[in-house]
């Protein structure tokens, strides 16, 4: 209907002007409101849709039935404070496995944060190199943590060592490319921009500069918490974990520098899957810790660039999760899937001593690609919980069945 100039057509406004008179009709005919109608009782079910109505920009869905269920209506007088009157703080940063601490705040704020991307050799597994784009320096790059309705300056430096230029997509962010257009620099520059944390969640954050998916698979992602205005609810320890899967020249275990294999990250074919960016980053003498009788939380994220996680620990079950990140909170949950690209919070009561083993359960990842990790729970036992072994004596049934 549109020319090459991108003019409308006479013909096509003709129309399109009698098409409004037609509507106009029905709804004069249809739609109106009877000015004599008597307005329903509150409790009629015609007065519910109004919520329903609410513009979704407006009201959050005070429906659902979880911990958050409270959550205040968004333009609260809080909201009304213009940025310029905001208090100015420093951003909470946290390097796995260790989460940023929590906001503790009951205002808004401005938030600055900086962040600078390094390109670096590093360990992926004992023996074998990589060199990992990294923001912070570390994989995953730190977890920022803010709370919902700030107003987040946020500055990205790409170290002048980096022999490429990279940029940020924080998918808390609504604007383009969550800030990827505004932070694209060249190595030796930085580049700041602005948003305000309008959603509470939990978000992963990714570099987002062609070829994308080459950034990610070198470790460029991490964490970015939004809290909601009245926090999480108070948990003994946080901890901070996100998985990755990694496409090097050379199998798991081959030792050396491994180069990145494009046509193996196209396949999806990967050497290692692992959390926090290493094998054995969680194992060992870097195994998390907890005491029994505590409540752990773990921000899971999942900065992909291709697998999709089946999160479970081994021996405990989540008690609460957070799905995706987001405002719903399941129960009882034994394995909670994490997309690429996605983020989710788990707790769980630890109830008796034990080493918990962190596996994505598409097993073979976690026992021959790296994607394991232990958080070791110390104190004292509850043989009513979990007896340990009774007893253990030879078993030959074809003795007693008459063979
Ligand atoms: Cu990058």
């Amino acid at each position: 209907m549109r020319d090459k100039s991108g003019n409308l057509h006479a013909g096509a406004i003709v129309g399109g002007a009698a098409l409004v008179v037609a509507l106009a009709v029905v709804l004069a005919l249809f739609g109106g409101r009877d000015a004599n109608a008597v307005e329903p009782p509150a409790d009629d079910p015609r007065v519910q849709l109004t919520l329903a109505e609410t513009p979704a920009h407006a009201a959050h869905d005070l429906t659902i039935n979880a911990v958050w269920a409270e959550r205040a209506l968004r333009a609260d007088e809080e909201d009304q404070v213009p940025v310029a009157d905001l208090p100015v703080i420093k951003g909470a940063l946290g390097y796995a496995p260790h989460a940023a601490p929590p906001v503790d705040r009951d205002y808004r704020a401005h938030v600055q944060v900086e962040l600078e991307v390094v390109e670096k050799v590093m360990e992926i597994a004992d023996g074998v190199e990589y060199r990992f784009w990294t923001f912070g320096g570390s994989v995953p790059g730190p977890m920022i943590r803010v709370r919902e309705g700030d107003y987040v300056t946020f500055t990205l430096q790409n170290h002048p060592s980096s022999l490429m230029p990279h940029n940020i997509d924080l998918h808390a962010v609504s604007g383009q490319g969550g800030g990827a257009e505004a932070t694209l620099i060249a190595p030796g520059q930085q580049a700041t921009f602005s948003f305000t944390a309008l959603n509470p969640g939990v978000y992963v954050y990714h570099c987002a500069t062609a070829p994308v998916g080459m950034h990610i698979a070198n470790g460029m992602y991490g964490l970015i918490v939004v809290e909601p205005k009245e926090g999480f609810p108070a948990v003994d320890r946080e901890y901070y974990v996100m998985q990755g899967d990694f496409y090097t020249k050379g199998d798991f275990g081959e030792p050396g520098l491994q180069e990145f294999d494009m046509l193996r990250a196209i396949d999806e074919d990967a050497a290692y899957v692992v959390f926090n960016g290493r094998v054995g980053s969680l194992t060992g003498d870097n195994a998390m810790q907890a005491k029994v009788g505590e409540t752990v939380r773990l921000f899971v994220g999942n900065g992909g660039p291709n697998l999709t996680s089946s999160f479970h620990v081994i021996g405990d079950v989540f008690d609460r999760v957070w799905l995706e990140g987001g405002a719903i909170v399941n129960r009882d949950i034994q394995t909670t899937l994490i997309p690429a690209g996605g983020a989710a919070v788990v707790e769980f009561d630890t109830n008796v001593p034990a080493s918990l083993t962190l596996v994505d359960h598409s097993i073979f990842r976690a026992f021959n690609k790296g994607a394991i990790g232990s958080l070791v729970v110390t104190g004292e036992a509850d043989p009513v919980v979990y007896s340990g072994r009774i007893d253990v004596r030879p078993y030959h049934p074809e003795a007693t069945a008459g063979y």
